[in-house]
């Protein structure tokens, strides 16, 4: 091979490459079409190799013909892989465009269970009444379930039948109650607590029974404090929970552990019917000495209520179960 030969052969690589790179399609294409120039066996490669065959004389001038070749085609093909990059993201993006015309995801929305909504807004009222929320164990022994509230070894609430017993002197809470044993004992009067919570009895589910349910308890003890304190308190929930329309009746009713003891009853003014809410009484002197206190120089008073009932009574619900049926189409409407 001579120069010349050598020369022409430079330029007709460029003009091979001038018209493959026209119809390089994709980065695969520009990859092939580098290896067949620029690889190993590449074509100029191969010019490359020629240099050995011209006469030394002339290699100077030829090695700077084919250098110059080979700086042409790799500038050449860099500005070809970038424009080659350039049409493969513009056409991700035109494949990735929003089509805003497509109908969204819908995401229901949840909320909180009605029981859940009834013990909040319940929490609240008293909150506002200076009264602390406590909590404690559900699974609680015979002593704070029972005795320290004046529940005698033969009173009939500690029969096997009503309660769930977990092993010896240890069962499933039947109200909140031991909670505030529990606080009396270690704190000092005033105590002004609610004791919301879960609670566990014996009783065949029907519409109003369930084994399982929620009570919230309220527990006031201080020096000088007397019946009618525990009406006005129980005055002022009536108002907020069931508003300004109800009117209130005490009744005489027993519990062990207060003396005296009364059932709430509310009814909506102008119509008939009385509808119990709560039990309610002052705190029996025998359960002031038990939790150390001195039934002389301090009383209180404590109710009880089911937050079940309270949802029912305001939302004319006609079956406890429903709140356990997980049922939308009754959760929903809350
Ligand atoms: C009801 C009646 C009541 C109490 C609960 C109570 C708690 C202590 C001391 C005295 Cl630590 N009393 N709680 C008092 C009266 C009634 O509940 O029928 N609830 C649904």
């Amino acid at each position: 091979m001579t120069l010349a030969e050598l020369v022409q052969a430079a330029e007709a690589l460029w003009a091979q490459w001038e018209a493959l790179a026209a119809n390089l399609a994709s980065l695969e294409e520009w990859e092939a079409a580098r290896v067949q120039l620029l690889g190993r066996k590449g074509r100029l490669t191969q010019l490359f190799s020629a240099l050995r065959e011209l006469p030394p004389a002339e290699r100077a001038e030829a090695g700077r013909v084919l250098n110059a070749l080979k700086e042409r085609i790799e500038a050449a093909l860099a500005a070809q892989r970038e424009a080659l990059a350039q049409r493969a993201r513009l056409e991700r993006l035109a494949q990735e465009r929003y089509d805003l015309s497509l109908p969204g995801k819908w995401r229901p929305l949840g909320k909180l269970h009605p029981l859940t909504q009834v013990r909040l807004e319940i929490e609240e009222i008293f909150a506002r009444l200076g009264f602390d929320v406590a909590s404690g164990p559900e699974i609680e022994t015979e002593y704070y379930n029972f005795e320290a509230l004046n529940i005698g070894p033969d009173h009939p609430a500690r029969d096997e039948w009503d309660s769930f017993y977990l092993g010896e002197g240890v069962l499933l809470r039947t109200h909140t109650s031991p909670v505030q044993i529990r606080v009396m004992k270690e704190r000092r009067p005033p105590v002004r607590i609610i004791c919301p919570g879960r609670c566990y009895r014996r009783d065949n589910p029907d519409a109003t029974h369930s084994p399982v349910f929620h009570q919230v308890e309220l527990l006031w003890v201080e020096k000088g404090l007397t019946f009618a304190h525990l009406k006005w308190v129980i005055g002022e929930f009536v108002r907020a929970f069931f508003g300004p329309d109800y009117e209130m009746r005490f009744s005489a009713d027993f519990f062990p552990f207060t003396e005296p003891s009364a059932q709430v009853h509310i009814r909506r003014k102008g119509t008939a019917k009385w509808l119990e809410i709560m039990g309610a009484g002052m705190v029996h002197p025998r359960v002031l000495e038990e939790v150390g206190y001195d039934p002389e120089e301090v009383t209180g008073f404590a109710f009880g209520l089911g937050i079940e009932r309270m949802a029912m009574l305001r939302y004319g619900i006609e079956d406890i179960r429903l709140f356990w049926q997980n049922d939308l189409r009754f959760l929903s409407q809350f």
